[in-house]
């Protein structure tokens, strides 16, 4: 039997979608339906094990998969609640699903700041990393546990506060919410164990984090290119977010002018187009960039 590398991803869920686009950006051809624990990558000897969130921390240490994306926090939680035994480790930031695990109280309330937290009753989803903070902290509170609707908590007097993700801070605000620390920041993140792959499973991996890498890079990075007079390209050089060296083409009829080329390798924003302009530069075209490969 052929070794086919195994990873574990969110079936259904926040994470799931984009998880499945970087795996489609990565050149990876599989399709997921109905109720089956497994996709079937085409063109590479790539499994999916399509799982809940929770269970693939768990997953990659056992070796039901060789590697799972994951949020952050959810593999923080697991390792915490086994008391740092499970093998699972980051292997590498993808960048998507950002949030933040924060404590939030009434906007008015109370409590205020973590020290306000003492002999109080704090409402989660994540008591491992609740737990942790509390005790690095020296706080002495009450962690209640729940499975969903941590933000209810507070209003329906099981808890003083929450301690829950936050993206947009919408469901906080629409609870009354505010939310006035942050434990944890957290993003997507690829996960492995400390077991070593066959050489044939390595083979995969290696070819896999290298696209996975390219479709990170390409994700922020545009193509520049503009013109402007010779004399204020050491300034424009410096404007254009993240690129190194850019190429300097001479402009045909003009003595003057030059085409600049460059790889922006962080965001281009129009505060950058606008500084570029104020600078001496025209005729700004910003492109995305596919793929990239070093
Ligand atoms: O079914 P399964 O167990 O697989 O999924 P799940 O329901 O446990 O998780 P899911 O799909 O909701 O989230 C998966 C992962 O997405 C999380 O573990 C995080 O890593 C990441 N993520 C990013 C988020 C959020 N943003 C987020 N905003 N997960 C949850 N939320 C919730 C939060 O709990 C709160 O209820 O969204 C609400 C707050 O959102 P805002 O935008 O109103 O602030
Ligand atoms: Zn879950």
């Amino acid at each position: 039997m052929t070794d086919r590398l195994r990873i574990a991803v969110q079936k259904k869920g926040r994470l799931a979608d984009d998880s499945f686009d970087m795996l489609k950006k990565c050149g990876l051809r599989f399709s997921v339906r109905g109720d089956g624990l497994l996709a079937r990558v085409k063109n590479m000897p790539v499994d999916l094990l399509l799982v809940r969130d929770d269970d693939i921390p768990a997953f990659v240490a056992n070796g039901a998969s060789d590697l799972g994306i994951a949020g952050e926090n959810v593999l923080v939680e697991e390792v915490l609640l086994s008391n740092g035994k499970m093998d699972a480790v980051i292997d590498r930031r993808l960048g998507f699903s950002r949030c933040k695990l924060c404590l939030a109280a009434d906007a008015d309330g109370a409590i205020q700041i973590p020290a306000n937290l003492s002999g109080t009753k704090i409402a989660t989803t994540y008591p491992g990393v609740l737990r942790n903070y509390l005790s690095e902290q020296g706080i002495d509170a009450n962690c209640v546990e729940m499975k969903g609707a941590v933000e209810l908590a507070p209003s329906i007097g099981i808890a003083d506060s929450i301690c829950d993700l936050v993206s947009s801070g919408a469901t906080l605000e629409a609870n009354g919410l505010s939310a006035f620390e942050t434990i944890l920041e957290s993003e997507a993140v690829l996960i492995r164990s400390s077991r070593t792959l066959s050489p044939a499973k390595q083979n995969i991996y290696d070819k896999l984090v290298n696209r996975i890498d390219g479709v990170i890079r390409s994700t922020d990075s545009k193509y520049i290119m503009l013109n402007a007079p010779a004399s204020a390209i050491d300034k424009i050089s410096q404007i254009l977010p993240g690129s190194d060296a850019p190429t300097i083409i001479p402009l045909s009829g003009s003595d003057d002018l030059v085409a600049v080329q460059a790889v922006c390798t962080e965001n281009v924003f129009w505060e950058t187009l606008e500084d570029l302009k104020a600078n001496g530069a025209r005729s700004i075209l910003v492109l995305p960039i596919e793929k990239m490969m070093g």
